[in-house]
């Protein structure tokens, strides 16, 4: 790509038209300023669209990104924008840009930042500030505030830029910060008045800079890949288990080679699910508790044991028998390595090099795990697929999780292309286990956190960077969250359907205000709200579902006609339960009965 100065359509550099002698325009026409060095950077790195809100100082950045060809995506709020952009960032292995007005903008973005940052996402989050003079001062500026020194702690790394001719070099170590190593978060703070300074031309060409290998391939040492080879060949009840930090990775191809070469069982993280088919022989989602109670050998691929795997130890991993267990662990970050538990065997490199230096170290007689295992994983595996077809069988009225899943789960098989986007509690576990995924890096979610508001920017961040279908399934509480960039999806007449589980509140619509008052329980909602006019109000189609048959046509005409759609799909309201599957989480003033 090019670093050229351009001009149109607003010049702020040379302007050709004028007449020679003009002092003004000789000048100009030698200078370039913030704004354009900003462009040239972002371009030259291959970035090629910006999720942001306009407003003082970088709406003429917005529009001039606009002119030079960057799709600048606009949206209602900057948390949804930053959520887009740390969805781009996975989706594409390039940082997702979010831009932000300051102050208040800012700290709507952040939040996405320090997400994109729990998660390993590749995020950068630019932010217009206002004067440094009169903000370290605290003199009271225009949205003041100390952005760099408030970032800093929320993210990988933080810098400002103050001067025109360090444009470049700011955005280059942004982009390296955001995608080497451990990818995250990145904030580049940017003072309102930068974008007016002006330098001259050619050199301002030359300060900007293309960065080389931004995530260069990090090798495992020979002797670490040996270790984690001889702890695998002494297991009897091995197990694969892989993360997001594998979806991301983008060594399919290797991942595919390890799982079916050694003929371990293994179980996908949500975000890892389609990384094989779920439909794989091998898989052991079905038996989760059982295998991760029961695996002597536990190979982790890009996931880390933090909460959502119960910190490797305790009932989740067998109680008194967890400290049996051995641990290889992939990870480009050495410190994760020991984090819970003891790691027999880490292995410190990028997925794509470990991985292929583990399948090479498997020579041509890697004996299989022993039967007694895989039988018992594959019977108790079956038994859970039939219990589970059975329940997604009947069909309760009103609708219940479960059959509205079971439609979804058929029309995402008929296209797995397709992009899931999932957040709720009750609708995100149960999605989790009912719809399958086929292929790798279609499943976006709550992620490390387990965040409720990222649906429509993740929504709006897979449509845009693949053009690909997405289908939004959501929480009525969690589409709250981010609800108004329905607008954004329709202004930019993107391919998702939104699909709101409606249970009429958080967890589901019965609660009582036990002190008898007349407001409703803090997690009730308005009683058979239509989410589905919310979409008609900016053109898109809305759709009242009542029953899976509704259900089922609305969505698969919305994936076939790429509309933007909002289906509103009443469910039980009795039907869910405390925070779904972590209730554990949850502390109670009194069991509930
Ligand atoms: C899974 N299961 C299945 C299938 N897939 N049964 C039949 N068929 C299929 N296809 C079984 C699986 O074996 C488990 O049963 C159970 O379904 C649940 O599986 P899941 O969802 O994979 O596992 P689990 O135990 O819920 O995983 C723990 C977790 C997960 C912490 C990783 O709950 C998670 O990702 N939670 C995020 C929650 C979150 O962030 N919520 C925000 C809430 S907002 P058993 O094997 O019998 O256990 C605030 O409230
Ligand atoms: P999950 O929530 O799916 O279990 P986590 O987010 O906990 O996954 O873990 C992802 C892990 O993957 C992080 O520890 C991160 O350092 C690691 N990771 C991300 N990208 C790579 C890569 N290219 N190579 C190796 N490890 C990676």
């Amino acid at each position: 790509m090019s670093a050229e100065v351009k001009t149109a359509p607003a010049p702020l550099v040379a302007d050709a038209s004028r007449q020679p002698g003009d002092v003004a325009a000789a000048q100009s026409a030698a200078t370039i300023d913030g704004f354009q060095l900003v462009i040239d950077a972002l371009k030259l790195n291959d970035i090629d669209t910006i999720f942001g809100l306009p407003g003082i100082p970088i709406t003429d950045l917005t529009r001039k990104m606009q002119a030079e060809g960057l799709r600048v995506i606009s949206f209602r709020h900057e948390q949804h924008a930053g959520n887009a952009a740390a969805a781009a960032g996975f989706l594409t292995q390039k940082p997702g840009i979010c831009l932000t007005v300051s102050a208040p903008g800012f700290l709507n973005g952040l939040t996405a930042l320090a997400n994109a940052t729990t998660n390993c996402f590749p995020m950068i989050l630019i932010s217009g500030s206002s004067e440094r003079e009169i903000v370290d001062l605290q003199q009271g500026d225009y949205e003041e505030m100390d952005q760099l020194a408030i970032a800093k702690p929320l993210c990988k790394a933080a810098y400002r830029v103050l001067h025109a001719q360090d444009i470049g070099i700011g955005i280059a170590r942004a982009i390296r910060s955001a995608l080497s190593g451990r990818p995250g978060g990145v904030y580049l703070d940017l003072p309102a008045k930068l974008f007016a300074q002006t330098m001259d031309a050619a050199e301002g060409r030359r300060s900007l800079v293309k960065v080389v290998d931004p995530a260069p391939r990090q090798l495992p040492a020979p002797d670490a890949v040996r270790r984690a080879l001889d702890v695998l060949k002494g297991a009897k009840r091995p197990l694969i288990l892989l993360g997001k930090g594998a979806a991301y990775a983008r060594a399919d191809a290797e991942i595919r080679a390890l799982v079916e070469k050694t003929g371990i069982p293994y179980l996908p993280m949500s975000m890892a699910k389609g990384l094989l088919p779920d439909t794989h022989p091998q898989s052991a989602s079905a038996t989760r508790s059982y295998v991760l109670a029961e695996a002597d050998v536990v190979l982790l691929v890009g996931a880390r044991l933090n909460w959502l795997l119960s910190h490797g130890k305790g009932k989740t991993w067998g109680g008194a028998n967890a400290n049996e267990r051995q641990f290889i662990q992939i990870d480009i970050s050495p410190t994760e390595m020991d984090s819970n538990v003891p790691i027999a065997a880490p292995l410190v490199g990028d997925i794509g090099s470990c991985v292929s230096a583990l399948v090479e170290g498997l020579g041509a007689k890697w004996a299989k795990p022993p039967a007694e295992w895989t039988s018992a994983i594959a019977e108790r595996r079956e038994k859970n697929l039939a219990k589970m077809a059975e329940t997604l069988a009947k069909n309760p009225s009103p609708m219940n999780f479960h059959s509205a899943l079971n439609v979804i789960r058929d029309v995402v098989k008929a296209n797995p292309e397709a992009i899931v986007v999932n957040e709720g509690a009750n609708t995100l576990d149960f999605a989790r286990s009912i719809v399958d995924m086929y292929e790798p890096r279609k499943r976006l979610d709550v992620g490390t956190w387990g965040i409720m508001g990222i649906g429509m920017g993740y929504a709006v961040a897979a449509a845009v960077t693949t053009g690909k279908p997405v289908i939004a399934i959501e929480g009525d509480s969690a589409f709250g969250f981010s609800g108004m960039e329905v607008e954004t999806i329709c202004r930019y007449n993107l391919p998702v359907c939104v699909v709101v589980f409606n249970n009429n509140g958080v967890y589901r619509g019965t609660d009582v205000n036990a002190s008898g008052g007349a407001d409703v329980a803090p997690t009730v909602f308005v009683k058979g709200a239509r989410y589905d006019k919310l979409m008609e109000a900016f053109g898109g189609v809305g759709v009242h579902a009542t029953t899976p048959a509704e259900l089922g046509k609305a969505l698969k005409e919305a994936v076939a006609s790429g509309k933007p759609t909002l289906i509103n799909a009443v469910i039980d309201e009795t039907a869910g339960t405390e925070s779904g599957r972590i209730t554990s989480l949850n502390p109670q003033a009194a069991k509930k009965k």
